[in-house]
């Protein structure tokens, strides 16, 4: 593919750093940040030869050939608008590692909740065949800086609605599009924009492909790819080993991904998957004090995932919830939390949001500063049997990095606290 001679690169994370690293030497790259750039920032930039600016989106981004916004960039900001109106092209990163890269097999997988622990189980999958798969995207490792090992290889993608929203011609072999609830309302302008957005991973396909769903998206939507409902799959036997449901789905998504495409072939024990079901920040067990154990469920970052969380862990409840809302979907939360929740403790700067809420429903809830805080309050709410529960139903970037972040904070506050609590004789 011939890339334009002049692209602009919206952001400078995770996604920008990759994009200038692989497209500086190739072309006239010009980089714009919302923020103000640290000095080892604009060193970076230097080093490739990157011009840029700082504080915000001018129109001088209107002056490239192609723009590329990191996938945290709304399509609301009005230079986007401006580039939509005049015609100039807009690729997610991932529409152009898609368009570089030369892998043997594509699989993309999309959904509101489940699609890490899905990704990281098709690639183990593969990896059990010795099929060499590379996995990226939205799991913390952008696209574009695989494009080149990737080469004959299959790539295994978790994709986003912020990823899918700049694609066109973006065709994975294999599309699993999970399940759909009400989650980055910030972000998309309408539910009917969210859901148009993730319905672009089947929209490239053809009866050469297979799309992999839930029964749920199937009743909106019919791929013009083979398709396979998530719930009629039949699992291997002792896979699911008195597993919740939400992670039979998954188990059940990605033997559909895998099985269908290379058929007949053994699958891995349960045993060799276990650990992917069980990773840390989603109903990680961190622990108890006095007889009540803690939970951390930090990767719950919309009401659809602390729904999960709370029909998989024993009640009563103490829920710690908060941090960036996604101004939706969280009248979903009404029933768990009367049947299940003893109290919450609310966090981050949604504190009022849900104040107001709780209030509404009648239960009882306490506001908290930092993780200690949050978790001493909850420790006193809480009586032996309890579960504490880390599951936010918010996005964290209010007062962390991201969801891993915040779990390693609520995991060391609980160490401290374990540490200042008294042991019962
Ligand atoms: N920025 C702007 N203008 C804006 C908004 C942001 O310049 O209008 C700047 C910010 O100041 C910041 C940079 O953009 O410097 C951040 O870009 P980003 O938010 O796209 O973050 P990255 O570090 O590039 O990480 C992104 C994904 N982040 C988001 O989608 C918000 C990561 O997913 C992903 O792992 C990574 O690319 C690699 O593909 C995170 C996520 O929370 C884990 N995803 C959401 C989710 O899973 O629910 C979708």
């Amino acid at each position: 593919m011939i890339l334009p001679g002049k692209i602009a690169v919206l952001g400078l994370g995770r996604t920008g750093r990759a994009l200038v690293e692989v497209l500086a030497q190739k072309v006239g790259l010009f980089l714009s940040e919302a923020r103000s750039l640290s000095p080892e920032e604009r060193e970076f930039l230097e080093r490739h030869g990157v011009t840029f600016e700082e504080g915000g989106h001018s129109p001088k981004v209107l002056e490239a050939e192609l723009i590329v916004p990191s996938p945290g960039v709304p399509p609301t900001v009005p230079v986007l608008r401006e580039a939509v109106r005049r015609g100039i092209p807009i690729w997610s990163e991932i529409e152009l590692a898609f368009r570089l890269a030369k892998p043997s097999l594509i699989f993309a997988v999309t959904g509101t909740n489940g699609k890490s622990t899905t990704t990281e189980l098709i690639g183990a999958i593969l990896r059990h065949w010795e099929l060499e798969p590379v996995v990226a995207g939205n799991i913390g490792h952008p696209a574009i800086e695989t494009i080149n090992e990737v080469e004959g290889r299959p790539w295994v993608l978790e994709v986003s609605s912020f990823q899918l929203l700049w694609t066109h011609e973006f065709r994975p072999n294999v599309a699993v599009w999970l399940n759909f609830a009400p989650d980055h309302l910030d972000y998309h302008r309408s539910l009917a924009e969210y859901f148009a957005a993730k319905a672009k991973i089947f929209r490239r396909q053809t009866d050469e492909d297979l799309a992999v769903l839930g029964r749920e998206i199937l009743g909106f939507l019919s791929p013009r790819a083979k398709t396979m409902v998530i719930e009629e799959v039949k699992l291997p036997a002792g896979w699911e080993k008195g597993l919740p449901t939400h992670l039979v789905f998954n188990l059940k998504a990605a033997w559909a991904a895998t099985a269908t495409v290379f058929p007949g072939r053994e699958p891995p024990s349960f045993e060799s998957l276990s650990p992917i079901l069980h990773g840390p920040h989603r109903l990680e067990w961190v622990g108890q004090i006095g007889g009540i154990s803690f939970v951390n469920d930090s990767k719950g970052t919309n009401a659809h995932a602390t729904c999960a969380a709370l029909r998989a862990v024993p009640g009563p409840v103490v829920l710690i919830l908060g941090g960036r809302h996604k101004r939706g979907g969280y009248e979903a939360l009404e029933i768990p939390l009367r049947e299940k929740v003893r109290a919450c403790v609310l966090i981050g700067e949604s504190q009022e949001f849900f104040s107001e809420l709780l209030r509404t429903w009648g239960i009882p809830f306490q506001l908290a500063g930092d993780p200690l805080d949050a978790l001493r309050r909850a420790f006193r709410l809480a009586h032996p049997g309890d579960t504490v529960l880390l599951s936010p139903a918010c996005a964290s970037f209010d007062q962390f990095r991201d969801y891993a972040h915040r779990g390693e904070a609520f995991k060391e506050a609980f160490r401290r606290l374990q540490k200042e609590t008294p042991a019962v004789p």
